[in-house]
């Protein structure tokens, strides 16, 4: 029985309640249940009669309990959290939430973009990262990704780049992945989406966890301080647990073993305890230096170097409360890039401008009411008023005559209901660049013409496996490309433009000749590499909020097991036990020792290191089980640290494990080797492009 708590301001609870504390099921309309398990008949063998309002409201309320699924970002995972202003920011913003020492309660809702609400959490995908801030002078929504730049620069593009990339119109398939035919048509066609394709083609679209990868609010916008001098900022979160991903391999695999893997890491972590944290940073930069750059601030198919413009760190997010209910919340929410706080403005990015259209209206189809507001995890936390009045699911009841403005109801004595006010927000007049005002033009401005130098950097700025991984990703993906034949080589085309030896690689993986060059609509120009844009230059080493998994059978030493759980648990690590049965095994001090999960259903794909702790008995016996010997492969073909005892070395041997670094023992090296990935093991496992 779930509580049902209505609308703040409505009051209450609907239950009618029992003798003892248990409440009395009801009807929507609060009439007491007698019977939930049998319908009205008319005889006991006989028909169901129309008579049956319990039946009716029952039925009828379960074939609606679907609303419209978000077009893009269907998949979602939310929490509760709170942002604290760690540093004054007066001088550039009077944001009230910017105020340091200030608390403020948050919703982030966390996505992938491309597939359904049903779909998998591993997907080669973007990830969303919308936050939503309830702050005193209103929501604030800061409706952001887990990547720094877009597809494209202009919101009239949206429509085309999610059909392409979507399931296929006539065929419904593929779900939740860009590697086919209609996505790589149109991006082959759409240089300004290259920048963008690296960063997809990367190992930033594999996130190993939600809780282990950056936000950023992609757009420029304009913090506004009390005197409305405005600065143009971009936004960032930093995480915590630093950089982590997962290979395509791992990412593959992972969508077998859960299909729910980061939406259960995120709800486990904060379960546990273990609440997510990012920091909040901000690039600030004025006009002056907007206009020196060779690129335009307003495109979103750009970032700004930190080495150009370092990240200020000015607040902490904590996510510290899972939802109560997945659809009253995480369904939901509505966000909107239009919720925007004083101290706080818009830049004229055209596809920033775009969203701020699109938003709105989106929830209306959602939702089904122009009062989703109403909605309680989309309600203001601060007071809120004004004369917008009725409409379906009013669930407010707003008091006297005054619902016009102005009136003077207030000098008869009657309710005059809230005015204007001079501190509310006022839209920033700033002059923005010389393309931006006056004639009106369908064109773009030519400062968004260079597609590819960004690119160039992205690729530049990586270590040599994770240019080995961009590779390997457009081989993957313009491999899935039938039916098309035109598309492969006009892609190549496009990357002789970013880097000559990537096509080639590309080539060589698809085993196409190179093209000639497209012909770039402006000519690319060399940045200086920037560390900030690669993951692994920004792993911390640490076992903090990763999980080992630790194989166990019959005849496992009770004491090194023990040892070994301690020394994970001190490193803040998860230590999940694994055995061929979920009731456990009987260890070497004869006790049995639980399983947290059965071997066959859990694989090491969902473990960032592995134990593998056998006596001769227990490995003899593992010798025989194929979920063994791929638990011991994958780890090794993943990357990923083994620690294993002498005993447990045939298993090793028969899943093909080489002696490297990160083969070790069950001391202190696996917990030292176990915070690592051994990205040197790669080449000698799969051919990279
Ligand atoms: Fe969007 C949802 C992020 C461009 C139209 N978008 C949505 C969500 C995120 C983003 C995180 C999910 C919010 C949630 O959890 O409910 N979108 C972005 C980013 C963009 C972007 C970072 C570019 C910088 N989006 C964009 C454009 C348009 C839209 C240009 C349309 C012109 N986006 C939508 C939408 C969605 C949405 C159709 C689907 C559901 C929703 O809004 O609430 O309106």
């Amino acid at each position: 029985m779930t509580d049902t708590t209505r609308n703040p301001g409505n009051g209450g609870e609907t239950h009618q309640q029992a003798g003892d504390d248990t409440p009395v099921l009801t009807t929507n309309h609060g009439v007491p249940v007698s019977d939930n398990q049998n319908s009205l008949k008319s005889g006991a063998r006989g028909p169901t009669l129309l008579e049956d309002f319990v039946l009716r409201e029952k039925i009828f309320h379960f074939d609606h309990e679907r609303i419209p699924e978000r077009i893009v970002h269907a998949r979602g995972s939310g929490a509760h959290g709170v942002f604290e202003a760690t540093d004054d920011i007066s001088d550039l913003s009077s944001a009230a939430v910017f105020t340091k020492g200030e608390k403020t309660e948050v919703f982030v809702r966390f996505s992938t973009v491309a597939g359904g609400a049903g779909s998998v959490d591993t997907p080669r995908d973007v990830r969303g990262f919308a936050v939503k801030f309830y702050t005193r002078e209103g929501n604030w929504d800061l409706v952001g990704n887990n990547i720094p730049v877009f597809f494209i620069q202009d919101a009239i593009k949206f429509p085309d780049l999610v059909h392409a990339v979507k399931m296929e119109a006539d065929r419904g398939y593929p779900q939740a992945g860009s590697a086919h035919d209609t996505f790589w048509d149109w991006a082959s066609l759409m240089p300004e989406t290259t920048h963008m394709l690296m960063w997809a083609m990367s190992d930033r679209t594999l996130p190993r966890s939600l809780r282990m990868m950056e936000g950023f609010g992609v757009h420029t916008f304009r913090l506004v301080n009390d005197a409305g001098k405005s600065s143009f900022v971009k936004f960032h979160w930093k995480p915590k647990l630093g950089l982590q991903s997962t290979i395509w391999d791992e990412a593959l695999k992972l969508q077998a073993a859960d299909n729910d893997y980061h939406r259960r890491d995120l709800f486990e972590a904060i379960d546990t305890g273990a609440f997510p944290e990012w920091e909040l940073g901000i690039q600030v930069f004025d006009q002056e230096f907007a206009e020196a750059q060779p690129y335009d601030v307003l495109d979103a198919t750009k970032l700004i170097p930190e080495e150009d413009v370092p990240v200020r760190i000015i607040g902490k997010l904590t996510l510290n409360r899972n939802v109560d209910n997945f659809f009253a919340e995480t369904e939901q929410v509505a966000f909107l890039p239009t919720n925007i706080v004083p101290g706080i403005d818009f830049s004229n990015d055209p596809l920033l401008q775009g969203r701020l259209f699109s938003y709105l209206d989106t929830q209306k189809s959602r939702l089904g009411t122009t009062n989703f507001h109403q909605i309680p995890i989309n309600t203001p936390r601060c007071p809120f008023g004004n004369f917008q009045r009725d409409g379906l699911m009013q669930t407010m009841v707003p008091k006297g005559r005054a619902n016009y403005e102005p009136n003077s109801l207030a000098d008869h004595g009657e309710e005059g209901g809230p005015r204007e006010s001079k501190a509310g927000f006022a839209t920033t007049n700033a002059a923005t660049g010389p393309d931006e005002q006056g004639d009106k033009l369908r064109v773009r401005a030519g400062t968004f013409a260079d597609h590819y130098s960004q690119a160039r950097l992205f690729y530049k700025s990586q270590t040599e496996n994770e240019q080995a991984h961009i590779a390997s990703s457009f081989v993957f993906e313009l491999s899935k490309v039938g039916l098309l034949d035109q598309v492969p080589p006009r892609m190549l085309a496009n990357l002789r433009n970013v880097d000559e030896d990537l096509a080639q690689r590309v080539a060589d993986g698809l085993g196409l000749d190179l093209p000639e060059k497209a012909e770039a609509a402006k000519e690319p120009v060399d940045m200086p590499a920037s560390d900030a844009l690669s993951i692994h230059k920004n792993m911390k080493d640490t076992l903090e909020g990763r999980a080992i998994g630790i194989l166990i059978a019959d005849g496992t030493d009770a004491d090194e097991l023990d040892a070994l759980i301690e020394a994970i648990e001190a490193a803040d690590a998860k230590a999940v036990i694994v055995a061929p049965k979920v009731g456990g095994a009987r260890l070497s001090d004869g006790d049995m020792f639980k399983a947290d999960g059965q071997l066959a259903g859990s694989p090491s794909q969902i473990f960032d290191a592995v134990a593998i702790l056998l006596s001769e008995e227990g490995c003899a016996a593992l010798l025989k089980e194929a979920a063994a010997v791929d638990f011991v492969m994958n780890a090794f073909g993943h990357l990923k640290a083994i620690g294993a005892t002498d005993a447990a070395q045939p298993l090793l041997d028969k899943a093909g494990v080489e002696d490297d670094e990160g083969v070790t023992g069950i001391g202190d090296d696996f917990i030292a080797a176990a915070k690592k990935r051994f990205y040197a093991r790669e080449p000698g496992l799969r051919t990279l492009a």
